[in-house]
């Protein structure tokens, strides 16, 4: 069984075996924790990007899917970029989202990765409510079929970890 964990904090930081990047299609940076993670990272993690796009991804990555590169010197050793759906009130993109954390997941189980490190995906630009995020993302990594031993959520705020914090104390009842 996976064992979840909340934390306040920068995910650049965090020394687990992959932490996953709220990417967009492009895979070739933007804002947030994007942003964040390329320019702590350095340029080699973009190179990788580049080479995804000049072979397996030339139309980009699709939303809800994942894939990984180096995390260049990050103190982990791979970021897996997913991309979030931005969100909407008159689609039900809830699918989407949960797609995220469980194909980010399979790609950490084909790295053997076992420490796992996530951001709020969607819940930045993208707009997604931040306690209906949370509860996606809790209830899709409690449910998936994975090797990840350890998965820590980190939040950017008081706000984003209390709502995840509120989303594990709802699974529990
Ligand atoms: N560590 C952890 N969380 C962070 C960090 C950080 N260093 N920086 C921001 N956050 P967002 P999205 C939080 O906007 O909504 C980019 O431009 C942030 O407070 O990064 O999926 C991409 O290129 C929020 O709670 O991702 C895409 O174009 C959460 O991370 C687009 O934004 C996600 O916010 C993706 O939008």
């Amino acid at each position: 069984m996976t064992h979840l964990q909340t934390r306040r904090g920068d995910i650049t930081t965090v020394a687990v075996d992959a932490i996953v990047n709220a990417a967009n299609s492009s895979l070739l940076g933007g804002g947030g924790v994007d942003g964040a993670i390329h320019r702590a990272g350095g340029p080699e993690i973009l190179a990788a990007c580049r080479e995804l796009r000049a072979t397996t991804l030339p139309d980009g990555l699709p939303a809800g899917r994942a894939v990984a590169t180096t995390a260049g010197r990050l103190p982990a050793r791979w970021v897996i970029h997913t991309v979030g759906p931005v969100y909407s009130r008159a689609e039900n993109r809830s699918a989407t989202l949960a797609s995220c954390y469980r194909e980010s997941l399979r790609v950490a189980d084909d790295l053997g990765a076992r420490t796992v490190a996530f951001p709020a995906v969607s819940a930045g630009v993208y707009g997604w409510p931040m306690d209906d995020a949370a509860r996606i993302a809790v209830r899709t990594v409690v449910d998936a079929a994975t090797d990840v031993e350890t998965v820590v959520f980190v939040l950017f705020g008081d706000g984003a970890k209390a709502a995840f914090d509120q989303a594990l104390s709802e699974l529990a009842r």
